[in-house]
Order: C-alpha cells, then sequence, then structure tokens
C-alpha cells in the first residue's frame, strides 16, 4: 500500500479506495444482482469514480415507506467534458440516450457538464455503451481523482480560446486514473490480471483525499469562477500570444452548517508558469494534496485546508521541489466579467456564436417551450457545436456565416431567441444547483424554486426602479455550495425545507465571497430583506456600483 502519512483511523472511504483493486471493487457482482435496483454499498462509494451516483426519488420516499417498499432506486451519470464542448452528433446520441434511458430532462451543470438522472440499474450499461459510441465517457466526472476541467466557453473571448481551451483537454487526460476498471466494467472489455496492471503512477492505491477541481479562465472572462477552484489556472496573453499561466491554489465552497471549521475559500495566487511548464507544476500540485491532504476527517479533506494547514509557502515549496520548476512572479490580470454574454457573437475569424439562457441548465420540452426538440433540430443541421457555460447556459458554437441565418430560424421557430432576450437580468444571472428530488443531501428546494421566487424578486426591482440591473442570485439547496452561492450578490443556502440563509455583498468579478446576512429565512423573510435592501440601493448606490459592493460599502454586513 502506497504510504505518504501515517493515518491513525482509517475511513471507510479510505478503505473501500485501498481495496478497490483500482476501482473495481465488486461492481460487476453488485450489477448482476437482480434483487435490488441499488447497488452493494462499497460499490456505491466506488461507482462515483466511474462518473455515477446511487440516488432515490425523494418525492417519492414517504409513500414507498407507507407501503413498505424500498426506496425508489435509480442512477445519475455525469459526462467528463473538459472545457464543455460537444459537436452535434454528441448532442443527438445524447437527446436520444437521455429519452431512452433517463427522466429524459438533460441538465447543464455549473462545472460545464450534463448530467442524467433517473437511470435505472439495468440502464446503466446501456447508456455507458451508448455514450462510448460516441466517444464521450463518465470516467472521473465525480469521485477523489481530478474532475471535469472547466475553461472560459465563450470562443470568441480571446482569437487564442482554441488554444487555451485546448490545455483542458490536456490536463483532463493527463491527470486520469490509468485502470482500466471503467471499460472492463461497463464496456465488457478482457479483464486484467491483477499483475498486468502497474500501480497508478499518480493516485497510486489511495486517490486523492478528496474531490479535485481545476479551471482554467481567460481574462477578462472569470465565468468558470476560478478562484473556487483547487487549482485556478489564469492565462496570461501578451502581444497576441498564450505565454503561460498564474497558478492558484486551494479555492473551494464545501461548508458544513454548525461546523466552524468548514469554510469558503478562495484560491490564493501562487505564481506564473509558462505554458510549457504548466502540466508538470498542476500534476505536483495534486501529488502534494495526495501525500499531505487530510484523511481521517473528509470534512477537512479539500486542497483549501492543506493548504492553511500547511502555509501558502510550504505548499508551493513543495511543488517547487517536486516538479524541478520555479514559480514567477505572478504577471498582472484584471476580471470584469462573469456572466455569459446572450445572444450572436462574431468570433475573429469571422465564425458566430449564439449564447441561449437555459433556466438553471434544465434542457427539456415544457408544454409551451420545447427547448429539447429545438436542440435536436440544431444538431441534426449539423451546422453548430454545443458548448457549455459554467454559468448552466449553452453557447451554440462556432457557425459558419453562411449557416447563421438557418440556426436563427430554428431558434425562432421555437421561441428560444424571444426567452433569452426576454428573461430580465436577474434571471440571466441566475442559479440553482440539482437539490430536490434526487440530491440525497438537500434540505431545501433550489432548481425547483428559484424560478418562482425570481418572479417575485422581479416584482420588487421594478418596484425600486432596478429591473434591468444584473445582479446575480443564486441559490442552493444545502451548504455544499454546488451554484457557487457564497461568490454571488445574493446567495440563498437551504437550512431547512422552505428555509434558507441570505448571503450578501460578493463582486461582480468573482473575487470576493460574500457573508451571511440572516439565517433561516423563509420566503417572505427573503422577500422583504431584499424589498428594504433595493429600496436604499436604488437611492444610495454610487454611479455604476454593484450590489454587492454598495452592500459592503454601505456597512450593511458589519451591522449584523
Ligand atoms: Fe456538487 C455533492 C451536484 C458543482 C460542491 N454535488 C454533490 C452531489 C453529487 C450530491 C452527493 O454527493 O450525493 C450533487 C448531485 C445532485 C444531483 O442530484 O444531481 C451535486 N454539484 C452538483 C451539480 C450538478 C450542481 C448543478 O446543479 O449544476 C454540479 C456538478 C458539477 C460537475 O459537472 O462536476 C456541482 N459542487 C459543485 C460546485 C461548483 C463548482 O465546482 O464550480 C461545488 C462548490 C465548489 C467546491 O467543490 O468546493 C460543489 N458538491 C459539492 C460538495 C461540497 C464539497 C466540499 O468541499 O465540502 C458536495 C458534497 C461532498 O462532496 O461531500 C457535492
Ligand atoms: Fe445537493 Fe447541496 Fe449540491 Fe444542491 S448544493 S446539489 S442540495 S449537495
Amino acid at each position: 500500500m502506497y504510504m505518504s502519512q501515517e493515518i491513525k483511523k482509517e475511513t471507510l472511504a479510505e478503505k473501500v479506495k485501498r481495496e478497490s483493486k483500482a476501482l473495481r471493487g465488486t461492481l460487476k457482482e453488485s450489477l448482476l444482482d437482480e434483487h435490488t435496483g441499488s447497488l452493494r454499498a462499497n460499490d456505491q462509494l466506488l461507482l462515483k469514480f466511474h462518473g455515477m451516483y446511487q440516488q432515490d426519488d425523494r418525492d417519492r420516499r414517504e409513500e414507498r415507506a407507507l407501503k413498505k417498499l424500498d426506496r425508489l432506486h435509480s442512477f445519475m451519470i455525469r459526462l467528463r467534458i473538459p472545457g464543455g464542448m460537444i459537436g452535434p452528433v454528441h448532442w443527438e446520441a445524447l437527446h436520444n440516450i437521455a429519452g431512452e434511458n433517463s427522466t429524459g430532462t438533460i441538465k447543464i451543470t455549473t462545472r460545464q457538464t450534463v448530467q442524467l438522472h433517473g437511470i435505472l440499474k439495468s440502464q446503466i450499461k446501456p447508456t455507458i455503451k451508448a455514450f462510448d459510441q460516441v466517444f464521450l465517457d463518465s470516467i472521473a466526472a465525480c469521485g477523489d481523482v481530478n474532475r471535469n476541467v472547466t475553461c472560459t466557453s465563450n470562443p470568441s473571448a480571446s482569437p487564442l480560446h482554441k488554444e487555451v481551451y485546448s490545455y483542458a483537454g490536456e490536463i483532463s487526460r493527463h491527470l486520469l486514473p490509468k485502470t482500466r476498471a471503467y471499460y472492463e466494467i461497463w464496456l465488457d472489455e478482457k479483464q486484467l490480471v491483477e499483475k498486468e496492471e502497474p500501480l497508478d503512477p499518480l493516485y497510486k492505491d489511495v486517490y486523492l483525499p478528496r474531490k479535485f477541481k481545476i479551471g482554467i479562465a481567460i481574462p477578462p472572462h472569470n465565468d468558470v469562477d476560478v478562484f473556487t477552484n483547487d487549482i485556478g489556472l489564469i492565462a496570461i496573453i501578451e502581444g497576441n500570444e498564450l505565454k503561460g499561466f498564474n497558478v492558484a491554489i486551494g479555492g473551494g465552497l464545501g461548508t458544513t452548517h454548525g461546523n466552524a471549521e468548514t469554510y469558503p475559500r478562495l484560491a490564493t495566487v501562487i505564481g506564473y508558469v509558462s505554458k510549457k511548464d504548466v502540466l508538470k507544476v498542476v500534476y505536483e500540485i495534486v501529488t502534494v494534496q495526495r501525500d499531505f491532504g487530510n484523511r481521517e476527517d473528509r470534512k477537512l479533506s479539500r486542497l483549501k485546508y492543506t493548504v492553511d494547514r500547511l502555509g501558502v509557502d510550504f505548499y508551493k515549496a513543495e511543488v517547487e521541489k517536486r516538479s524541478g520548476i520555479q514559480l514567477q512572479p505572478a504577471k498582472d490580470f484584471k476580471f470584469n466579467t462573469r456572466t455569459d454574454e446572450f445572444g450572436w457573437m462574431q468570433d475573429s475569424l469571422g465564425n458566430w456564436h449564439y449564447t441561449l439562457f437555459v433556466e438553471n441548465g434544465r434542457v427539456l420540452d415544457e408544454d409551451n417551450y420545447l427547448l429539447k426538440t429545438c436542440l435536436l433540430e440544431v444538431s441534426k443541421t449539423r451546422r453548430a457545436v454545443f458548448r457549455f457555460t459554467c454559468n448552466q447556459n449553452l453557447i451554440l458554437s462556432d457557425i459558419f456565416p453562411k449557416d447563421k441565418a438557418l440556426i436563427e430560424s430554428i431558434l425562432e421557430k421555437y421561441g428560444v431567441i424571444k426567452k433569452t432576450l426576454e428573461a430580465s437580468p436577474i434571471r440571466k444571472n441566475s442559479m440553482a444547483c440539482v437539490a430536490l428530488s434526487t440530491c440525497p443531501l438537500a434540505l431545501a428546494e433550489a432548481q425547483r424554486y428559484l424560478p418562482s421566487l425570481i418572479d417575485k424578486i422581479e416584482v420588487l426591482l421594478m418596484k425600486h426602479s432596478l429591473k434591468n440591473d444584473p445582479i446575480t442570485i443564486r441559490m442552493t439547496g444545502c451548504p455544499n455550495g454546488c451554484a457557487r452561492p457564497y461568490i454571488s450578490e445574493i446567495g440563498l443556502v437551504g437550512t431547512a425545507y422552505g428555509k434558507y440563509n441570505l448571503h450578501l455583498g460578493a463582486d461582480w468579478e468573482g473575487l470576493r465571497l460574500n457573508q451571511k446576512y440572516k439565517e433561516n429565512l423563509n420566503e417572505e423573510q427573503i422577500l422583504s430583506e431584499l424589498d428594504q435592501m433595493f429600496s436604499r440601493y436604488s437611492k444610495e448606490r454610487n454611479a455604476k456600483e454593484s450590489f454587492g459592493d454598495y452592500v459592503v460599502r454601505a456597512g450593511i454586513l458589519q451591522r449584523n
């Protein structure tokens, strides 16, 4: 067994990883058991490393318990799409797989990929095989490994977007676990004899202490919320050439209500590295976390806690020692936006990109809005690629000038352009996590509730002549922070059914966390607080002052 530190008490998660035979466990056997729709407990933990979660329909728990029935188990799959781009063929396949094997809804996540929910145990293998047919996989989309690498999604952000974006794929591939387990279990590849498979050079047999996330931003766009990642890379472009990246470490947002040792943290910039050395440096940041991260308490095992425990200087020195690369002083950079630029944009090559608003990332057909059908039709033209944004929206991208009218006519036919144009700025700047009914950790609603709360907030904004203000609002069903509410001007964090903590005061660029303002508010209380706040903001703000900045300047947070 690989041992880099003394562990006094091994947690179940650590034991399962170590004994997993390179992430195989007894997943094959669990899958064959037809008596239950669930997997064996240990295999449920391993399943995450293969990009899936076992869940159950929480809306139906009570009814099934009354009938003495087991929970209604199903599975969520999350694809690994570094940089968030897929082709039209992939989208068509995704559409079909979603319809055949899951609830049908395609959920664009806050990390630029997609999830399908409600997949029955017997459908897992067919689902993965169908994705494999179009070269999509879910390897390491979850679990204690490096996950989907995000990158500024807007190709017109810079003429060098393509080059920067390629690093998302390269880093993702470089940090993939080397085991063939995924191919054997889900795709029926012939099983390797144990001794044929060498120990994973990066993950060994212990993997990482916890999940690990990397994001790449191209200034001035911080749509990826780069400082919320374990490693944030900020592209440095000089004289029309990508030179390298500023490196930031130790971002992360998850907290636990009532556990004062947990906290959200923005990553600290530790220096600059040239593009030829970036992979090496990233790799060693991961190995330091592998060797020094807390393996006894999963609540305190993210990189942010390792950085704070060891100190930034020690961490940096250890990375430099291991990589043999001296980080240079960080270069200047400036962010001025995190939001998506909706509508048509043209890039430096003359190609077109249309960013459409997808409320909370949910692509589905509803009574009078057939978004899913529309996107299928777009994919069938083969004239646009699909880029997911970290704000849960979608860019129909890389459209040649000659094809723009065709794509536009499809978007118009289904009312997508109207929907995008007419959504209010606050709605377009909103995000909500999945929460109920599938997330086992949800304490309150999020994506099913935020749209109706925004209806009411829009009335308040209208009342105070603020309806055109692009205030950011994000809601999560628990303190884990999946929609990054702690870096939003208004953050609502679920505490119990119908109750939320209200956080205020983050900035516009993603450089400042907000603070908890009031706890356990119900809808009436949230609206009353915002009503008072908007009233003051509209009267007292300075020119061009954002809501988050105003709240801080006015001293509203300190008084509570
Ligand atoms: Fe998350 C756990 C959904 C982005 C922090 N997250 C979960 C699980 C898997 C619940 C679970 O462990 O069983 C949720 C599945 C719900 C469902 O039914 O689908 C879940 N997280 C999501 C997604 C789908 C939210 C969304 O609506 O888009 C996002 C998927 C991203 C992806 O494609 O990989 C998602 N999660 C995030 C983010 C935002 C980000 O990374 O930019 C965060 C905060 C940043 C961070 O990691 O610190 C985040 N999720 C967590 C945590 C808290 C981790 C921590 O350090 O404490 C958990 C719970 C855990 O890991 O124990 C969690
Ligand atoms: Fe679930 Fe909480 Fe993440 Fe929302 S924030 S998806 S409720 S874990």
